[in-house]
């Protein structure tokens, strides 16, 4: 169960931020609507919303997963690999002090973006990608085997973060998409396969009793139905035009 998440408003920055989709440009009012859409669907879920003004200085900072990886006794703030997004960490980190008294952190050399850190009960899964180099990976590993999880590293071969292609919806169940589908770190799970087609839907977050999807994923919703799963749909065009993805908006633990 979650009790917490940590969400922050995208500023009018957003427009400049990082992207590799040719979406087109966001539409900053509809992306506002989306976001608020968002916050609503997590309190549907029941959790308390530390909501976050926009920071216009840092583009990106409405992805707030990336900044850190929390567990219910500790949090590890990361080190982001993108040099216009590394210092969105100085903003989160007094944020996360108010929840926990132990914090760790991620150094340099070393990399490391959230979204490139999936959890399934007791074990970590490590993305190393663009973002995050085989050091910050390697100083997270250590950091959660200390703490007592598990914790394995899996090098990417085509998506952009870990969790652009993977989540983890409870019950030992797995979605996976492309070059997870047959990885066998993940051969002990039960699989929901996602196609080529809906991958962007892969980036789902299961949050207590609901799992929020994209909207206008069909095959994906039946799928999550089929496993018995109640499901939030929400529209994330704006957020998708600059690479994001449902569980890049918020931190929950
Ligand atoms: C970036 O390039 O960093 C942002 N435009 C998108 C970050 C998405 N975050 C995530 O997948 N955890």
């Amino acid at each position: 169960m979650f009790k917490n998440v940590i969400v922050k408003t995208p500023g009018k920055s957003y427009l400049n931020g990082l992207t590799t989709s040719d979406l087109g440009t966001p539409d900053y009012d509809v992306l506002l609507k989306q976001h608020e859409a968002y916050v609503e669907a997590l309190e549907k879920c029941g959790v308390a919303v530390t909501h976050l003004p926009a920071s216009e200085e840092f583009p990106d900072s409405t992805f707030v997963e990336d900044t850190a990886v929390l567990t219910p006794d500790f949090a590890v703030v990361s080190n982001p690999g993108a040099d216009s997004r590394n210092r969105e960490i100085v903003e989160m980190e007094p944020v996360l002090r108010k929840f926990y008294d132990k914090v760790f952190h991620i150094e340099a050399p070393g990399t490391l973006d959230g979204g490139d850190v999936l959890q399934a009960e007791d074990c970590f899964y490590i993305g190393i990608s663009e973002r995050t180099n085989e050091e910050g990976a390697r100083q997270l590993k250590t950091i959660l085997e200390g703490e007592g999880y598990e914790a394995t590293i899996i090098p990417l071969k085509e998506f952009f973060h870990l969790k652009t292609g993977i989540a983890y919806v409870g019950e030992n169940r797995m979605v996976v998409a492309g070059e997870f589908i047959d990885h066998p770190a993940f051969d002990s799970y039960e699989k929901i396969i996602i196609g080529k087609e809906d991958e962007y839907s892969a980036n789902m977050i299961r949050v207590n009793d609901y799992v929020i999807i994209p909207k206008g994923y069909e095959e994906t919703k039946r799928k999550l139905a089929e496993a018995g799963y109640e499901t939030i749909e929400l529209d994330m065009s704006e957020v998708r035009k600059h690479d994001g993805g449902l569980s890049c908006l918020s931190l929950r633990f």
